[in-house]
């Protein structure tokens, strides 16, 4: 099998993803009587939308402009490989992030062929049925299918703050299971990732991350919400690749959350030059200066937003002046300090001797530190005073 012309310097790995794609495509389809080709194209997208997304989705993965083709190859079987998706304790902006965009979307649309076999915002099946699906689809697709979660997994009260269906089963327990016979397994969003907003103190459930019920390793996609091409992504790249991805500390992959918002931002080049929003509507805003002191945690806060945007590309939180919740970090709620106000001494009196965030900004903006130092030291402490959970 041989698509597209090779760049001579990634032969192997081309060699390596075009055999990888030859065996998923042995494997039976989900639908036979369907393909994600025909619905995309039902949906009025001609193959050239499609090649544009591939050629997207190829950068996003870091993979030179020649993989294209391999992309798109890879979506064409990506029906081989059947999603659970699972809900926990959450808001289902996951789902919504990914599925409810004002039109489909080919990152949509290729979910919603793949992801039917148990999916409990878009089944059809209810009450027992639904039950039965997922028992069913696991048993079918034993050691095949992608398990992906959203939510967190209650565990207080030995799991009973959330049970699903009419036996009552405790959602820690059907996470667990799943998890058993998953060829891979994505935690979707910062509360599947890391608990979110329900381990947030006093965290009355007891929520807590899906790594903390399974053995086997999660692949960790945070955000409330994650954008969509970095779900989308995290499936290319155990399509294409067949293995885990380079994870960072956090178990997240290194290719989406490699980087600072800081690092990507429109706006760098005000906090440089010390050019600050000092509060929302004033002369600073109206000019796109930096958010830095009206709350924005891009500095400590690692993720793409700025290049993959929201609401179908158009724009993400930094170009709409509001800065960076830190959504995709862990225990961001209680860590990330109060929203719309820099975290001020709290992080900073023992990270560089009481200076103060308003006081390190302008110095930085000064060029009496650099914004690299800043960044990881403060990463670093955030990580040290994370709370406890309760
Ligand atoms: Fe959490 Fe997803 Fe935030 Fe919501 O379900 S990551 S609360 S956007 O939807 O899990
Ligand atoms: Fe952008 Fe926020 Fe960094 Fe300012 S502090 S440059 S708005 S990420
Ligand atoms: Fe979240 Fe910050 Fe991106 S709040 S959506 S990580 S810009």
């Amino acid at each position: 099998m041989s698509i597209g012309k090779k760049d001579t310097s990634y032969d192997a790995l081309y060699t390596a993803f075009e055999e990888r794609i030859e065996q998923l495509s042995q494997l039976p389809r989900i639908k036979e009587n369907s393909s994600i080709e025909n619905t995309i194209e039902e949906n009025g997208f001609e193959r050239r939308d499609f090649m544009k997304w591939a050629g997207m989705m190829t950068a996003l993965l870091s993979l030179p402009s020649t993989f294209t083709p391999l992309v798109a190859e890879a979506v064409k079987v990506a029906d081989r490989l059947p999603i659970v998706w699972l809900h926990m304790a959450e808001c289902t902006g996951c789902s919504e992030s990914l599925l409810r965009s004002a039109e489909p979307t080919i990152d949509s649309l290729i979910f919603d062929y793949i992801s039917l076999e148990y999916h409990e915002t878009l089944m059809a099946a209810a009450g027992w049925q639904a039950e039965q699906n997922l028992e069913g689809a696991i048993e079918k697709y034993k050691g095949r299918y992608i398990l992906m979660v959203e939510g967190g997994i209650p565990m207080g009260n030995a799991g009973s703050f959330l049970t699903i269906g009419g036996p009552g089963k405790k959602g820690k327990d059907i996470a667990k299971e799943a998890s058993e016979s998953a060829a891979a397994i994505f935690a979707i969003g910062t509360c599947s990732s890391f608990g979110g907003v329900q381990a947030a103190v006093p965290n009355p459930t007891g929520a807590v991350g899906l790594s903390e019920v399974t053995h086997k390793t999660v692949i960790n996609v945070p955000g409330c919400p994650p954008s969509e091409k970095n779900i989308v992504g995290t499936l290319l790249h155990y399509l294409l690749y067949g293995t885990l991805p380079a994870l960072d500390a956090y178990n997240r992959p290194k290719w989406a959350y490699r980087l600072r918002i800081h690092d990507l931002c429109e706006r760098r080049g005000h906090f440089d030059a010390g050019e600050f929003v000092e509060q929302f509507g004033d002369e600073g805003a109206k000019d796109g200066y930096c958010l830095y002191k009206v709350g924005c945690k891009g500095p400590y806060t690692f993720n793409n937003c700025s290049k993959n945007k929201f609401n179908q590309g158009t724009s993400w939180p930094v170009q709409v002046g509001f800065g960076c919740m830190g959504c995709s970090e862990p225990d961001f709620w209680d860590t990330m300090g109060i929203v719309g106000e820099p975290l001020k001494d709290r992080l900073y009196q023992t990270t560089f001797g009481g200076l103060g965030s308003d006081a390190t900004a302008d110095k930085i903006g000064l060029g009496l530190l650099t914004a690299t130092a800043v960044g990881v030291a403060a990463h670093a402490a955030i990580s040290a005073i994370k709370p406890p959970k309760e």
